[in-house]
């Protein structure tokens, strides 16, 4: 892992907008759907994933045999970090609420949850439960009342979808979920097919394909941000331990060869050291192909003077996960204006997020925690402005309308008030 001043180190931010042959297939596909409905579902199901469905709903008895089949310590831990996922996403609920003028009038807003979301969970081995509980929970704070999953069958020709996704998503009460993945998936939740009723927004992570179609059916549903490769940042001082951050870099590192983990450190000697220890780490690490060519490729020791400068490059950095271990983690909290998610001090491992604690683990990738969130409940409400006006407060501000109707040349719209003034202001002179 190579170490370098911070300020020799240039950001790299690719954003994946796919090949002009993929946005065609993309286009294709969604057309084919849009047109063909199941039938070309079962089609593309067979094309890309190898297997010939009969029925793309996974039947109740189906999901019952994948609870029985995966083992005991697996639910508890689930059902532990479930609990603690909900807790933490009930916080973040909001209430309409309704403001009473002096003049009588009622401005206000409903709240009101989304009706139906449909979560994309990717096949093979980038299908994790603990993403389901991310998605699906917030949800079903929010009230989402129907909750879709799609996911796409196994490759081996066999109808069948990994097991523990299929437990992690009747633990949470989802019952409708469908064996098909893909572009073609994302338009059936987009547009409905004979068998998939339309959603109104569209969650989860998946491949280029899937990315390119969320893309394309924006607007006719919602959809939550594209998720770009994973990435941490370490900030640490001399009184680190350098096998914790090691262990920390790595396990966002061993994800994907895209993901990026870097230190920063006004300490040379734990620069060093952490060197040293991502490489014997390394050495163990059953994922250590896919780690080392990320660690390689897209990650580095950043040097700074102190930690003032440190913070600087965090927040230009605008990491996924930021860890602070400095002895005293707290004291920076508020000076660090870019990050998705915060993890303070030694023990706050960022798998402690990824899994447990509560705070959802999709977040702002690629420097996008510039402007935006980690998911959370308010992705899956939405909010009705409530207006009642009262007789004196028209007419103590329709002249105000009227001019700025006027202004824009609305007259239709100046007479809609001028209607009202001249009917009911009339018995006051
Ligand atoms: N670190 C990933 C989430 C994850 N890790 C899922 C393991 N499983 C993005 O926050
Ligand atoms: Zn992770």
């Amino acid at each position: 892992m190579r170490i370098l001043p911070a300020k020799e180190f240039a950001i790299k931010r690719e954003v994946e907008y796919g090949t002009v042959e993929q946005n065609q297939a993309v286009k294709n596909i969604i057309q084919t759907v849009m047109k063909d409905k199941d039938v070309a579902l079962i089609k593309y199901t067979e094309q890309f994933d190898g297997v010939r469905c009969s029925d793309l709903k996974v039947t109740a008895q189906e999901l019952d045999d994948a609870h029985e089949q995966v083992d005991a310590e697996f639910l508890t831990a689930l059902r532990k970090a479930s609990y603690n996922i909900r807790n933490f996403h009930e916080k973040q609920k909001r209430n309409s609420w309704m403001d009473l003028q002096e003049d009588g009038s009622l401005l206000g807003q409903v709240v009101r949850p989304l009706k139906r979301v449909g979560i994309y969970v990717p096949g093979g081995t980038a299908a994790y439960p603990s993403s389901v509980l991310m998605n699906a929970i917030p949800a079903q704070v929010a009230g989402v009342s129907e909750i879709v999953m799609v996911t796409p069958p196994s490759t081996n020709g066999q109808e069948g979808i990994n097991p523990y996704i299929l437990a992690a998503a009747k633990e949470l009460g989802i019952h409708e979920v469908y064996r098909v993945g893909g572009a073609q998936s994302i338009a059936a939740l987009a547009y409905g097919t004979e068998s998939i009723r339309p959603v109104d927004k569209i969650c989860g992570p998946g491949n280029i394909y899937v990315a390119l179609a969320k893309r394309e059916v924006y607007g006719v549903v919602d959809i939550d941000s594209i998720a770009g490769p994973t990435d941490i940042t370490i900030m640490a001082d001399e009184a680190a331990d350098a096998g914790y951050v090691a262990a920390d870099l790595l396990s966002q590192a061993e994800h994907d060869e895209m993901s990026s983990a870097i230190l920063v450190t006004d300490s040379e000697n734990l620069a060093l050291q952490v060197q040293n220890e991502v490489e014997k780490q390394l050495k163990v690490l059953p994922r250590k192909d896919i780690a080392s060519k990320s660690i390689s490729q897209n990650s580095a020791i950043l040097t700074v003077d102190h930690i003032k400068e440190g913070i600087e490059v965090v927040n230009q950095l605008a990491p996924e996960h930021l860890e602070v271990m400095i002895e005293e983690p707290m004291s920076i909290l508020g000076q660090i204006e870019n990050a998705g998610a915060i993890f303070l001090g030694r023990y706050s491992a960022e798998p402690v997020g990824d899994y447990f604690a509560g705070p959802n683990h999709i977040l702002p990738t690629n420097g996008t925690a510039r402007f935006s969130s980690p998911l959370n409940v308010d992705d899956f409400i939405k909010k009705s402005s409530v207006i009642y006006y009262s007789k004196d407060a028209i007419l103590q501000n329709g002249e105000y309308i009227m001019e700025l109707a006027r202004q824009e040349g609305f007259e239709g719209h100046a007479r809609s008030i001028q209607i009202r003034l001249e009917k009911e202001g009339r018995h006051d002179g």
